[in-house]
This record gives structure tokens, C-alpha cells and sequence, in this order.
């Protein structure tokens, strides 16, 4: 879908305009088209053979620490080598929507998205496992592998994002239910909404009443939910529907 004269993309952004307070949440998908790979298309190389679900887990990494923070690394230095796509800047030239996102990138934040909450936290950091609360920048070009923690010598640093089976973090949480309570319509951009409770968001927006639109490639969980659904690329339909294509 990428003709702006296109009928569905004319109702989608008519419905943006008339809000008064929109956010957007996000996933994987925003990222995909800057390189950065997403959580369930099929990987390629090496880490085809490894479940992120499994990698993205204290079990994992007590298991494995070695080769998660390995996957950490390839992540990272990805992500060193992206940039902002259009979806992102046309996101960030919205400075009215409150950006709710599961991506653990720092390309909304470069793009110039200030109202931003990670609910699935920042890969740019590391922090001790041992929870003594030191937390270090990483070199996203270099990133560090497996290290005692300089302040409590635990061993073990690990990546400042939610895995699979630990909580999300409480202030965040709290900020995106308030932001998804107090809005009248919510982008569904690139997420496959499979993860909970993230994904839930979409349902309490909803059922709050606001005007769900969905920008996504292919259809999703979350597509019964949709006033709108524009099926295909965030970076050639959010230009389009934001004003900025
Ligand atoms: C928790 C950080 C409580 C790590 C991530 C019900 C309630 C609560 C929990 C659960 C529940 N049911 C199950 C659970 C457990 C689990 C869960 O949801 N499992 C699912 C998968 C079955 N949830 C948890 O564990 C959460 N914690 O519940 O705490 C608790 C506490 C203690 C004990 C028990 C419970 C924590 C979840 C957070 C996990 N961490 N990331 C890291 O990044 O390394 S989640 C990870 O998945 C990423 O953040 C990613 O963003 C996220 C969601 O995936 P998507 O973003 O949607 O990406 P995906 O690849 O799936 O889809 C991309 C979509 O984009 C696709 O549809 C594709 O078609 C589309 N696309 C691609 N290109 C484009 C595009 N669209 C548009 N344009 C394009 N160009």
C-alpha cells in the first residue's frame, strides 16, 4: 500500500487528524526496514538455530551466558549500523503522540522522539546481574561480553531489557496504561502483539473507546481489533498517514 490516494489511507489519516490524543505503539516491524532484525520473521546465519524466546531468559542466560551475550553483541553491532528509517522520523515529527514501544533500539530516541516509553527496556546499557544497581553505556560498535560487575565484582552484566519471565519494568508499565487509558486512538505499528502483557494495551485502547489503526505487513492478532488496518511497510504508510510522506 503505497498510494497516498489510496481509499484507506485517505480514512485512516482523516481519523488521525480529528484525534486529539493519539500515541502509537510499536514493535519490531518499525525497526525491520533500518536492518534491525525482528523478533519471529525467520532468522538467517547462525542464529536461526537458537530461540530468541530462550535467549531472552534468565534461564538462558544462567544456562548459556556466554552465547547470549554473543547474541547481544551481533544485536548490537546490527543496531550500531542503523538508522532512523522514515517511519521513525515521521513518528518523531509528531511530537503530540506519546510513543509506547516493545523495541529495546534506540532509533525513536535518534529520531527525535522525546515522549518515548520502552516497556521491554534499552539494549544500549548493560546493568549487574546481581542487581546492586550499576548500570554502563554500552559501545553498541564494540559491545563488552560476559564481565564481572566493576562495582559489586558479581560476575555477570547483562543487557538493561525485560526477558521472558521477568516482570516489566513498574514505572514504564504504569505510564503506558495511562497513556493507553487517556487516548483516543492508538497506531498499531509492526508487532505481531503475541507478547504479554504488552499486547494487551491494544484491547484496553479498545475498549476505552479510541480508534484503532494498524500498520503492519501482514495481519496480526491484533487485526479484530482495527478501525483501520493498512497492511504494509510503517516506513512508506506512516509518512503518508502523519503528513510527512
Ligand atoms: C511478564 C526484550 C510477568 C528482550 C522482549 C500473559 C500475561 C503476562 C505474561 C504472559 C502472558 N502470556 C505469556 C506470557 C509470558 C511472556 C509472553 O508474552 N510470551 C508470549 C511470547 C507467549 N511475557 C513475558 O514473559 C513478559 N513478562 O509477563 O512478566 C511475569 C513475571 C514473572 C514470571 C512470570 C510472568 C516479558 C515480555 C518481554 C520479553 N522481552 N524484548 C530483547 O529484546 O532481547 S519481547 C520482544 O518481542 C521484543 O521486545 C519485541 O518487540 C517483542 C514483541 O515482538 P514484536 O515487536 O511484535 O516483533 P515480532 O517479530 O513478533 O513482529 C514484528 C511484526 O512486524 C510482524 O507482524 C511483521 O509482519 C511486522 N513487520 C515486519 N516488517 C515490517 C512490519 N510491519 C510493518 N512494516 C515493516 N517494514
Amino acid at each position: 500500500m503505497n498510494d497516498p490516494h489510496d481509499e484507506r489511507i485517505i480514512l485512516a489519516s482523516r481519523a488521525i487528524a480529528k484525534s486529539q490524543n493519539p500515541c502509537c505503539f510499536s514493535g519490531a516491524g518499525l525497526s525491520a526496514p533500518s536492518g534491525v532484525g525482528t523478533f519471529r520473521d525467520p532468522g538467517d546465519g547462525w542464529w536461526s538455530r537458537h530461540d530468541p524466546m530462550k535467549l531472552a531468559s534468565p534461564d538462558g542466560f544462567a544456562e548459556d551466558p556466554e552465547l547470549v551475550m554473543k547474541w547481544y553483541a551481533a544485536r548490537r553491532i546490527q543496531m550500531a549500523h542503523a538508522q532512523p528509517n522514515a517511519g521513525h522520523l515521521a513518528l518523531a515529527c509528531r511530537p503530540d503522540i506519546i510513543q509506547i514501544t516493545q523495541n529495546t533500539d534506540d532509533l525513536l530516541k535518534r529520531a527525535g522522539c522525546d515522549r518515548l516509553i520502552q516497556l521491554h527496556g534499552d539494549i544500549t546499557s548493560d546493568r549487574c546481574h546481581g542487581n546492586c544497581g550499576h548500570v554502563e553505556h554500552v559501545d553498541m560498535s564494540n559491545p563488552s561480553l560476559n564481565r564481572y560487575c566493576p562495582a559489586c565484582s558479581v560476575w555477570g552484566m547483562r543487557p538493561t531489557v525485560t526477558w521472558f519471565g521477568e516482570s516489566l519494568p513498574t514505572a514504564a508499565w504504569a505510564l503506558a496504561e495511562e497513556a493507553t487509558l487517556n487516548c483516543d486512538l492508538m497506531l498499531v505499528v509492526g508487532t505481531s502483539a503475541v507478547v504479554y502483557p504488552a499486547a494487551a494495551l491494544i484491547e484496553l485502547a479498545s475498549r476505552a473507546g479510541a480508534t484503532i489503526v494498524i500498520i503492519n505487513s501482514e495481519s496480526t492478532a491484533a487485526t479484530p481489533l482495527a478501525d483501520h488496518e493498512l497492511i504494509g511497510s510503517a516506513e512508506e504508510i506512516l509518512p503518508m498517514l502523519l503528513g510527512s510522506g
